[in-house]
C-alpha cells in the first residue's frame, strides 16, 4: 500500500539529465548537425526551417530511445504488473517543448538553437499539434500518460494512428466550416513504425459450433472472415525528471494483402487497389463527435479493430515470461476509457475461450479482475448503442458471449429479485425500446471489477440515477477518481514567467508534488508579490492581444478583464448564457454609454460537432454579436468579443495564462467534471460557474470567498424539471431578458438574413429549454456585476487569485493516476537503477 505521498517522496528521480554530463551545449549542436545531414540529408545552407525542426526532434528522440529502452527493460526483468490505458483518443499536443522539459535539457537546447542561429519559437510552431482527440476526454488520456511517466508507473497507452484528426476549424462570414487535419503531411518524427508488429483482426464470417472431444464440450469457431491488419506505431512518453519513459502504441490499418490477386489476374487492377483501400479507410479518421450520437459502422470497425489489436499485443507480452494464462490478472490491468473499448470484455473472453479454451466460469472471473470502466457522461443521448442487428453482421461471434453474458447476469439479478420484471428489463444489456439494441454502459459495469466517475458530484450522480440498480447490485464497484490535469503542460510549460515567479519562492518541487503550491498561502498577503503575480499576467494578457491581432486583424485593450470560455460547443455547456449575458451588458452600454464599466473581453473559443444544427448556429451567432459589438463606436473600449479559431491545445496553452475569469457555466448536473476549469484555476483565474462537476471541489480547495457561485443546485435542477419547467415565465417575467432574446430573434444581428436565429430564440422557449438558461439568468447577471466589483479592487483581485493557485494542488493528474493505481490497478511505480 502507498499514497500519493510516498510515491513522489521515495520513488521521485530529481532529473538524470542534468548529471549527464557529455550532454553539452556543444555535444547538441553536433548532434543536429549530424542528424541534418544523414536523417533530413541537408546542409545547414539548404536547410528549410522544417528541416531544422526535424533534426532537433531526432536529436531528442535518440535521449528518449534510450531511457525507453532501460524502461522497457526494466519492467520486463521485474515482471512488473502492468496497466494499459485503452482509449480511442489521446489529444497529446505539441511534443517538442514538453520532452525537452521533461529531460531537463530545455535551457541547453535554447543555448545550442540560438547558437545555431535558429529560433526557437519559429521551429517550435513548425510542429504539427497532434489532435488525436475531441475534447476533454481524450486530453484527459494524454494528461494522465505524462502522470504515469512522471511517478514510473508501468502504464501503456493503446488508440488508433488517426491518419486525419480533429478537423481544423475556420469561420466564413461566421459559420464554422472543418477543414482535414492532415497532420502527417510532412512525416512524424517522434514516432518508430513496427512493420513486425501485425495483427489480423476479423470481421464479418459466421460461427460454427463443433464437439470438442478433448475437452469434452462444445467449441466454436469463428470463420470465412474479412481481415484487416493492425500495424503498430509506438511513440515514447517521459516522464518528467525521471529516466522513466513509457510508450504509446497506435494501431494503422493496413490491407490483409497488398491486393486481391484473384482480380489483379483478372487485369481488374483498379477494383484490386480499390479493396486495400477500403480495409486502410478504417484508420483514416478520427470522429468528430463529442457527446453527440454517432451510430455509424466505421466507428464500429474502429472500436474493435483497436480493441482487437491491443488484447492480441497484451496476452502475447504476457506470455514471453508466462506459460499459464490464467494468471493474467496477475500482470494486466486495463482501464477502459468510456465504453468505446467496451468491446474488450466480449474479446478477451472470445480469446480465453476459443484460443485459450479455458471453461466460461473462469474466463469470467479471470476477465473481471483485470477490466475497469470510466464513465464520462450522464447524458442520455451521449450513452453508446450499438444495434444488434450490426453486431450480427460485422461480429457475431461477440454477440453470442455478449447474450450468454447477459443471461449468467440476469439470471442472477432474478434470483435476488425474484419477480421483478422490470429490474431484468432495466439493468439488460440488450435494449429492446425501438431497435434492439446492445447498451455498452451495462456491458462495461457488468464485465469490471470497478467502475468510476470523473468527479465527486458525478459520481454522486452516477449511483443514484444511471447505475442506481447497478450500484444495489454490486455495492462498491462504483468509485470516485476525481479528474486531474498535468502541471507540467499546464503551469510549468504554459506559463514559464508564473512558474519561475513560484520557483523563487517555494523552489520546483511543486511540479511533481502541486500540493507544495499551498506554500504560496501566506504570499497572497504580500504587496510585492501581488505586484509580481499582476505583471505577469498582464504580460500574458499582451501577448494574447498581440496573437489576436496578428490572427485575426482585432485589437483587444489588454486591461480590459478576459473573460474566457474555452471547451466544446454544446447546449448543456451554456456558451449562450455567457452571449445572453454579452447582448444584455451591449444593451446597457447603449443606454448609458458613459457610466464607468469595468471594460471586459469576452473571449470564446471551442469546435462544435460538424452535424450538430443548434451548437453551429450558436457559433454563427456569436459571431454575429462580435461583428455588431466590435464595430459600434458608442461601446468603444468598454467591451469586445472574440472567437477564436481552432481551439486545439495550443491555442489553450496561448489562452488559459490570459484568462482572469473562467467560465463554467454548465447546467448543474451535465458537466462530469470538467479539467479546463482546473487549468484556468492553476494559472490564476477566478471561476465563475455553478456547481456542476468539479467545480464542486475547486470551491472546497479554493474556499467560497475566491470563486463565483451561482445558479441552481443539481437537485433544483431535478426538482424543477419534476415540478414542470416552463422557461417564459422568465421570458414574460424579466424585462431585459425578454429584450435580449427578441434582439436575437428579430435579427438584430444579422440584417440580410433577419430569421437566421429564431432556432436558436426557440430551444430557449419553444422548446422548453432543456438546460435551463432561463432560470439561471438572473442569478448570472447578478454574479456577473459582482465580478465586476471585485475587479475593481485589483489588488484583492490578485490575492484572491494566487489563492486559487495555492489551493490546487488536488488537481494533479499524478494524484488522479496514484488513486488508479492504489485502489483500482494495483501496480506500483518501478523505477530502472
Ligand atoms: C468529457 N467528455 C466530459 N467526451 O464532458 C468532461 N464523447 O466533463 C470531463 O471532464 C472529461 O470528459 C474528462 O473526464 C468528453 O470529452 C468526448 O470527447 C467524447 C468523444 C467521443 C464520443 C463521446
Amino acid at each position: 500500500h502507498f499514497s500519493h505521498e510516498t510515491i513522489t517522496k521515495d520513488y521521485f528521480v530529481t532529473n538524470q539529465m542534468n548529471n549527464d554530463s557529455s550532454l553539452n551545449v556543444n555535444s547538441i549542436k553536433k548532434r543536429i548537425k549530424d542528424h541534418l545531414h544523414y536523417t533530413v540529408a541537408k546542409t545547414p545552407r539548404t536547410a528549410t526551417d522544417r528541416d531544422w525542426f526535424n533534426a532537433i526532434a531526432y536529436v531528442i528522440r535518440d535521449l528518449l530511445a534510450d531511457r525507453w529502452m532501460t524502461t522497457m527493460g526494466e519492467y520486463y526483468r521485474r515482471d512488473a504488473k502492468r496497466v494499459y490505458y485503452l482509449s480511442l483518443e489521446f489529444l497529446m499536443g505539441r511534443t517538442l517543448i514538453k520532452s525537452m522539459l521533461n529531460l531537463g535539457i530545455y535551457d541547453k537546447f535554447c543555448q545550442a538553437l540560438s547558437e545555431l542561429g535558429l529560433s526557437l519559437e519559429t521551429i517550435t510552431e513548425l510542429e504539427p499539434d497532434p489532435a488525436l482527440g475531441n475534447g476533454g476526454l481524450g486530453r484527459l488520456a494524454a494528461c494522465f500518460l505524462d502522470s504515469m511517466a512522471t511517478i514510473g508507473l508501468p502504464g501503456y497507452g493503446y488508440s488508433i494512428r488517426y491518419e486525419y484528426g480533429m478537423f481544423y476549424q475556420r469561420f466564413y462570414d461566421g459559420f464554422q466550416v472543418e477543414h482535414p487535419d492532415n497532420w502527417l503531411r510532412y512525416g512524424n518524427p517522434w514516432e518508430y513504425p513496427r512493420a513486425e508488429v501485425l495483427y489480423p483482426v476479423h470481421f464479418g464470417g459466421h460461427v460454427v459450433e463443433y464437439k470438442d472431444e478433448q475437452l469434452g464440450r462444445k467449441g466454436y469457431h469463428w470463420k470465412e472472415t474479412e481481415d484487416v491488419m493492425a500495424m503498430a506505431y509506438d511513440t515514447p512518453i517521459p516522464g518528467y525528471g525521471t529516466a522513466n519513459v513509457n510508450n504509446l502504441r497506435l494501431w494503422a490499418a493496413k490491407s490483409s494483402r497488398d491486393f486481391d490477386l484473384g482480380y489483379f489476374n483478372e487485369g481488374n487492377y483498379i477494383k484490386a487497389v480499390e479493396d486495400k483501400n477500403n480495409s486502410e479507410n478504417l484508420s483514416k479518421v478520427l470522429y468528430p463527435d463529442d457527446t453527440t450520437p454517432m451510430g455509424r459502422e466505421l466507428r464500429l470497425r474502429q472500436e474493435y479493430f483497436f480493441v482487437s489489436a491491443s488484447l492480441q499485443d497484451i496476452i502475447r507480452r504476457y506470455l514471453v515470461n508466462h506459460d499459464d494464462i490464467r494468471g493474467l490478472p496477475a500482470k494486466v490491468a486495463i482501464q477502459l476509457n468510456d465504453t468505446h473499448p467496451t468491446l474488450a470484455i466480449p474479446e478477451m473472453m472470445r480469446l480465453l475461450l476459443d484460443r485459450y479454451h479455458l471453461p466460461w466460469s473462469e474466463v469470467w472471473d479471470i476477465t473481471i479482475q483485470i477490466f475497469a470502466y470510466t464513465n464520462h457522461t450522464l447524458l442520455p443521448e451521449a450513452l453508446e448503442t450499438w444495434p444488434i442487428r450490426l453486431f450480427e453482421r460485422l461480429l457475431p461471434r461477440h454477440l453470442q458471449i455478449i447474450y450468454q453474458i447477459n443471461h449468467e447476469f440476469l439470471k442472477e439479478v432474478s434470483y435476488r429479485y425474484p419477480g421483478d420484471m422490470d429490474a431484468l428489463k432495466r439493468m439488460s444489456i440488450i435494449g429492446e425500446e425501438g431497435e434492439k439494441h446492445i447498451r455498452m454502459g451495462h456491458l462495461a459495469f457488468i464485465g469490471s471489477h470497478k467502475v468510476n466517475g470523473v468527479a465527486k458530484l458525478h459520481t454522486h450522480l452516477m449511483k443514484t440515477t444511471i447505475f442506481a440498480d447497478f450500484d444495489r447490485f454490486f455495492p462498491n464497484r462504483i468509485v470516485n477518481k476525481t479528474n486531474g490535469i498535468t502541471p507540467r503542460r499546464w503551469l510549468n510549460e504554459a506559463n514559464p514567467e508564473l512558474a519561475q515567479l513560484i520557483n523563487q519562492h517555494i523552489g520546483h518541487e511543486w511540479v511533481t508534488d502541486l500540493n507544495q503550491l499551498k506554500q504560496l498561502i501566506p504570499l497572497a498577503m504580500d504587496t510585492h508579490f501581488r505586484t509580481e503575480f499582476q505583471a505577469i499576467k498582464q504580460r500574458n494578457k499582451q501577448k494574447l492581444a498581440e496573437f489576436i491581432q496578428k490572427q485575426m486583424g482585432l485589437t483587444i485593450n489588454p486591461h480590459s478583464l478576459f473573460d474566457v470560455q474555452v471547451k466544446r460547443i454544446h447546449e448543456y455547456k451554456r456558451q449562450l448564457l455567457k452571449l445572453l449575458h454579452v447582448i444584455a451588458h451591449y444593451n446597457h452600454i447603449r443606454v448609458d454609454p458613459h457610466f464607468d464599466r469595468v471594460p471586459r473581453t469576452v473571449i470564446f473559443a471551442g469546435k462544435s460537432a460538424p452535424g450538430y444544427f443548434i451548437a453551429k448556429l450558436i457559433i454563427k451567432l456569436i459571431n454575429s454579436v462580435a461583428d455588431v459589438v466590435n464595430h459600434d463606436p458608442i461601446v468603444n473600449e468598454q467591451l469586445k468579443v472574440v472567437f477564436i479559431p481552432n481551439y486545439d491545445v495550443s491555442n489553450a496553452v496561448r489562452i488559459i495564462p490570459a484568462a482572469d475569469l473562467s467560465e463554467q457555466i454548465s447546467t448543474a448536473g451535465t458537466e462530469a467534471s470538467g479539467t479546463g476549469n482546473m487549468k484556468l484555476a492553476l494559472n490564476g483565474a477566478l471561476t465563475i460557474g455553478t456547481l456542476d462537476g468539479a467545480n464542486v471541489e475547486i470551491r472546497e480547495e479554493v474556499g467560497e470567498d475566491n470563486i463565483f457561485i451561482f445558479g441552481m443546485t443539481s437537485e433544483q435542477v431535478a426538482e424543477r424539471r419534476q415540478r414542470g419547467y416552463n422557461p417564459w415565465d422568465y421570458y414574460h417575467g424579466n424585462q431585459e431578458l425578454k429584450q435580449v432574446l427578441d434582439m436575437i430573434s428579430s435579427g438584430y444581428f444579422c440584417r440580410d438574413k433577419s430569421t437566421i436565429f429564431q432556432p436558436v430564440f426557440d430551444t430557449l422557449t419553444h422548446n422548453g429549454d432543456r438546460y435551463m438558461l432561463l432560470a439561471d439568468y438572473a442569478d448570472y447577471i447578478n454574479c456577473q456585476n459582482h465580478v465586476d466589483e471585485v475587479y475593481r479592487n485589483q489588488d484583492d483581485w490578485n490575492r484572491r487569485a494566487i489563492l486559487n493557485v495555492a489551493n490546487m494542488g488536488k488537481f494533479s493528474s499524478d494524484r488522479t493516476i496514484s488513486e488508479y493505481a492504489h485502489e483500482i490497478w494495483e501496480i506500483k511505480p518501478v523505477i530502472p537503477d
